[in-house]
């Protein structure tokens, strides 16, 4: 059988997952509401964190098709992917044009020579501008230098959610037929006799993990033939070569996988057996063959500690809270998780690297539903050194806002030192792109929330290691920690609630060195929201003054992240967030700033 190799790419939500999904219920290897997004989490969500295999067959070709997520943070994911398909479906929504993942992507597919077929999404919505965006989009190709072959993309019109495809928006259309009849004609085919004859050479792009089977690796196989239980060698990145023995081998039925004995050049295969093999490798019959290009992993760019929840609550509601079961979690999780790096060094704590504040806030989200519980520290950025320059991360955000917030957002950001590059005003919004550090970045998404009350609408993407550029002045709030051990009390956060925001309910348990909101000005302050009304000092008066108390601003895992001070934890457990000092009574606290201004 014919075989064609694509991804499909986007920015966040422009619509990736809608479309694959609709393209496998039309060709029949899933039915009702089966999605890519299978993942938990991705359900709930509603993203799709991890890039995952399909395969789909229409007119007697097999097309596997590889979703995408769109997420920044999750970038390297599509890099590794694209290196290993033919062409990519490039997605854009019809109303909101080319965003900043839809450039990224997009550089990444020209650099690699493929050619994109644009599919122009949710033309079914109101404010779609198809011809704008279809502009939008060929000025995109041009400023990222495409050739004239790749300038002369195709764009098919989709209504992906209906599963509507057409070539002509004037066109009437009831399936995805003239999107797959594309795909047929324009992407080359990967299969070929001559490509089956040559000595296997498989490239991994995505690893899996099975209780039983251990380390999967998916990857094309660029030539030759795969059999089951054949002896293979691997060429490592090292340069070394590592002989094994493929236990398993599966090639994908829609979501499914399907064992099979053989299969041969151009398709993709998940294999089993290889207990070490790693992205980019290369799986070859013969210690002689030279080795696949490597495909490079993006670095990590932030680190924080993971370690045994000790805080006074510990252990309450968690399965697995040891050190020994964090440990082999963590291990695990490096199995799979490509862009994690962790050392394990420390007898304290692990330090864990990622790629961005929701890498991390995934993995510690898994950990939680799975049972664990595990404090952490507060997000650092990593610095390089280079020929004697201390670099950092950089990042470029894209901030849409309305016009009357322009003025607040240029203000915020350029103090944590963002320097803005472009400026769009559009209708009655206004688009603006800054370069910022990422360490001036970190924490302001929720800061930015609240200064455009939810109107704003902002992205960004690591744009590699810069020099440092000195200090940057971050937090505005102190902390409001209790010096008590009790329950919280209604009476006690009204008076609160004057001085800051609180994170808790009333009638929460709360323990001595516990962060129970934030000081909206000054430096931290210790209270005690356990005390109750002191019955003596009060007004006479006939009833009690009714006290209304505003909802809490309760912690999630990714603000609760965003917020945290140096010398604080983030408590997570399967049931709870908190967040405490790292020194629970103000005496140690006392103590320990004044060691580390003598250590200075
Ligand atoms: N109006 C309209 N909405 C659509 C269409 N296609 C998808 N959507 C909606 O857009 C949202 C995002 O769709 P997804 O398919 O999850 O987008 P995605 O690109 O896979 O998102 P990530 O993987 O998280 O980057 C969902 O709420 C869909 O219902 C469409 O054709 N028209
Ligand atoms: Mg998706």
């Amino acid at each position: 059988m014919e075989i064609r190799n694509i991804a499909i790419i986007a920015h966040i939500d422009h619509g990736k997952t809608n479309l694959t999904d609709a393209l496998m219920r039309q060709t029949g290897v899933a039915e009702g509401d089966v999605s890519m997004d299978s993942n938990a989490l991705e359900q709930e969500r509603g993203i799709t964190i991890y890039s995952k295999n399909t395969s789909v067959f229409y007119r007697g070709t097999k097309i596997n098709i590889v979703d995408t997520p769109g997420h920044a943070d999750f970038g390297s994911e599509v890099e590794r992917v694209l290196r290993s398909i033919d062409s990519v479906l490039l997605v854009v929504d019809a109303q909101e044009g080319p965003m900043p993942q839809t450039k990224f992507v997009l550089r990444k597919s020209l650099e690699l020579g493929l050619k994109p077929i644009v599919v122009m999404n949710k033309i079914d919505k109101l404010a779609a501008r198809p011809e704008w965006t279809k502009d939008e989009i060929f000025s995109l190709f041009m400023e990222l230098g495409a050739n004239d072959e790749q300038l002369n993309f195709t764009t098919v019109y989709s209504i992906a959610k209906d599963g509507i495809a057409k070539l002509d928006l004037k066109d009437d259309s009831k399936d995805l037929s003239p999107l797959l009849d594309v795909i047929i004609k324009e992407v080359p085919i990967a299969s070929s006799d001559e490509l089956s004859q040559k000595p296997l050479r498989i490239q991994p792009f995505n690893l899996g993990y099975d209780d039983f089977m251990g380390r999967l690796a998916t990857g094309r196989i660029y030539e030759g033939i795969i059999k089951s239980s054949s002896n293979v060698f691997v060429k490592k990145s090292s340069g070394e070569t590592k002989a094994g023995k493929i236990t398993k081998l599966f090639t994908f039925n829609g979501l499914e996988r399907r064992e099979v004995d053989e299969a041969s050049a151009g398709d993709i295969v998940m294999v089993a057996g290889l207990p070490d093999i790693y992205i980019g490798e290369t799986i070859c019959a013969d210690p002689s063959q030279e080795a696949l290009p490597a495909i490079n992993i993006d670095e990590p760019t932030i680190s924080l500690n993971f370690l045994v929840n000790n805080s006074p609550f510990g252990g309450r509601e968690g399965k697995f809270v040891t050190t020994r079961q964090l440990r082999e979690r963590l291990a695990k999780e490096l199995e799979v998780n490509v862009g994690l790096k962790i050392d394990f060094s420390s007898s304290d704590y692990f330090k864990v690297y990622g790629r961005g504040e929701l890498h991390i806030a995934i993995l510690l989200e898994n950990m939680r539903r799975e049972g664990y519980e595990v404090q952490v520290s507060k997000p650092q950025v990593i610095f390089k050194e280079e020929n004697g320059t201390k670099l950092e991360p950089f990042e470029e955000i894209t901030i849409d806002v309305p016009n009357e917030m322009t003025g607040v957002v240029i203000e915020k950001v350029s103090k944590r030192k963002g320097i803005i590059t472009d400026m769009r005003p559009e209708q009655n919004h206004t688009i603006i792109i800054f370069e910022i550090p990422t360490r001036g970045f970190l924490g302001y998404r929720g800061e930015f929330m609240t200064n455009t009350r939810g109107e704003g609408i902002i992205c960004s993407q690591v744009i590699g290691f810069r020099p440092y550029v000195g200090e940057i002045e971050h937090r505005t709030v102190g902390s409001m920690i209790s010096m008590a051990d009790g329950k919280s009390l209604g009476f006690s956060l009204w008076n609160l609630q004057k001085r800051g925001e609180i994170y808790i309910d009333q009638g929460t348990e709360i323990y001595e060195g516990m962060v129970i909101g934030n000081v909206s000005k000054g430096k931290d302050m210790s209270v005690n929201p356990t005390k109750g009304k002191e019955l003596t000092n009060m007004r006479a008066k006939g009833s009690d003054e009714a006290i209304t108390l505003t909802p809490p601003t309760k912690l999630t895992l990714e603000s609760g992240l965003e917020i945290m001070d140096d010398d604080e934890y983030l408590e997570i457990t399967p049931g709870s967030i908190r967040l405490r000092k790292r020194f629970l009574t103000e005496t140690n606290r006392v103590r320990a700033k004044r060691q580390e201004k003598s250590e200075t």
